[in-house]
């Protein structure tokens, strides 16, 4: 059997619980079949070498894990600069947040190719090689120019934007030709897979010359989307734990009288937490009845804090709950819960049990997980009810959620309370219909789809 080789930006121990939706996928792809999982240690040498140092190696269970470190120089351009500085707010559709600084472009050509370098040597004849979201767009273009002839097969965890958009990037064209040196992309949603098509066509030049399959530079590639999902058995089997039944009996009994939002995010501007507070406060405003009662939990962990624009919506975020808290709050009662620390993963099913309605508005989202393991953790017999963002790719699966546009706050607001309404035949007919579909697209299914896809692709080739 071909032995599968996975590459991302960050790894980590698939023994351990992780908590970023990548971590916990390629995790469990790795698990079952084992393999090898090359990334970024994690450290940045200060030293001022060219972080041009060993691979180091370690095993965890059936998988190797292969890691590198990275300069300073290399980090900050790399990852800080082109990865998270430009094309996930590109990406995100947030040309206003992106920062073009022409020297990103270096380390981020410099680390790819340092990362082709140090696999190249690892690799096996047979192996089946899978690369990981847009920190590692070019990594097959640099392997093939090295003479690898393996199976590689890309994913990407975030939206593909629409052609006008992606040609705001300054490389936009060396992104997109580097694409076609894969045998398969995969993508979130259809939508994306449309973005592609679009850019193929209009800015490429190129066409769309079968099934899934492009022709463009003079290449051709199998593109096509593979919906991510979650490990259901495995997420409700943490519903049995100590930690999620305590956390659920606590939040039971402290808000006995009141009825619980959620919201659970990484602290990120994509995730819409500020408009989903300002939602939440039309409720409060047009409908007073839910005054005393209707109790926001919002849960969000932090993550790069080193850039910019986190620490502004952080500062966003602090002075509109506290203005609500202010405006509504009562001695007895606190609108607004906001917590900007990470729940233990082992307690989250027991936090989405214990509420009635999940939130989940972003701006816009590869996917979305946590739409998924809201529905996986809710009572059948009693389920809440999910909001979800129609710019989450989880929407097009998750028609049985309450769709909305999380830019109108105000008819946000509106869904919210004929949530909180909802007769509970209703809130039963629809969870039954969404867990049905988070169950039939879970994460082996994704995985097995891809992997599946690759290895036809590249037969073709
Ligand atoms: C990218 C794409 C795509 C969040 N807060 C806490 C916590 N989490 C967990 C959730 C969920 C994961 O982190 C987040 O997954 P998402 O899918 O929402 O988002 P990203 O991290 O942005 O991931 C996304 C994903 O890749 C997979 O392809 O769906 O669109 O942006 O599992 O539960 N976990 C714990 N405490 C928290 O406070 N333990």
């Amino acid at each position: 059997m071909s032995r599968l080789v996975v590459i991302s930006n960050r790894i980590a121990d698939p023994r351990k619980p992780a908590a970023g939706g990548l971590a916990v996928a390629v995790g469990e792809s790795l698990q079952q079949s084992g393999g090898l999982w090359f990334g970024w240690s994690g450290t940045v040498v200060e030293d001022g070498s060219s972080g041009e140092g060993e691979v180091h190696r370690q095993q965890a269970g059936k998988v190797t894990l292969a890691t590198l470190d990275l300069s300073r120089e290399d980090h900050d351009s790399y990852y800080l600069g082109y990865s998270n500085d430009v094309l996930w707010p590109v990406f995100h559709d947030r040309l206003d947040l992106a920062n073009f600084e022409a020297s990103f472009i270096g380390g981020y050509r410099r680390v790819n190719q340092l990362f082709a370098r140090k696999l190249l040597p690892l690799l096996r004849p047979d192996d089946i090689i899978w690369i990981h979201d847009y920190h590692l767009i070019p990594l097959a273009a640099e392997l093939r120019a090295m003479g690898c002839q393996q199976r590689i097969g890309f994913f990407l965890h975030i939206p593909l934007p629409p052609h006008i958009i992606m040609a705001a990037i300054p490389q936009h064209e060396w992104l997109m030709r580097s694409l076609f040196s894969y045998d398969l992309i995969g993508f979130q949603a259809e939508q994306d897979v449309q973005h592609f098509e679009q850019y193929v066509r209009n800015e490429a030049r190129g066409q769309a010359i079968g099934r899934d399959l492009y022709r463009a530079y003079g290449q051709t590639v199998r593109c096509s989307a593979f919906p991510i999902g979650i490990d259901v058995d495995e997420f409700q089997s943490l519903l049995q734990g100590k930690e999620s039944r305590d956390m659920y009996e606590t939040m039971k009994r402290e808000y006995s009288s009141r009825r619980l939002l959620l919201g659970i995010d990484r602290l990120d501007y994509s995730k819409g937490i500020p408009h989903r507070v300002r939602a939440f406060r039309e409720l409060l405003a047009n409908y007073p009845e839910n005054r005393r009662s209707a109790t926001l939990i919002q849960i969000a962990s932090p993550t790069r804090e080193s850039v910019d624009a986190y620490a502004d919506i952080r500062r966003e975020l602090e002075s509109l709950c506290g203005a609500i808290n202010g405006d509504y709050g009562e001695l007895d009662w606190m609108p607004v819960r906001y917590i900007h620390r990470m729940v233990a993963r082992k307690r989250v099913p027991g936090l989405c049990r214990a509420t009635a309605v999940g939130l989940v508005t972003p701006l816009r989202d590869g996917m979305n997980l946590v739409a998924k393991e809201y529905v996986a953790a809710q009572n059948p017999e009693d389920p809440g009810v999910l909001v979800l963002s129609r710019f989450a790719g989880a929407a097009e699966q998750l028609k049985e959620a309450l769709l909305v546009n999380p830019y109108d706050t105000h008819g946000t607001g509106e869904t919210i309370q004929q949530a909180l309404r909802m007769p509970l035949k209703e809130r039963k007919d629809r969870h039954q219909a969404l867990l049905e579909r988070v169950r039939k697209n879970d994460v082996h299914w994704w995985r097995r789809a891809f992997l599946d896809a690759l290895k036809e692709a590249a037969s073709e080739r």
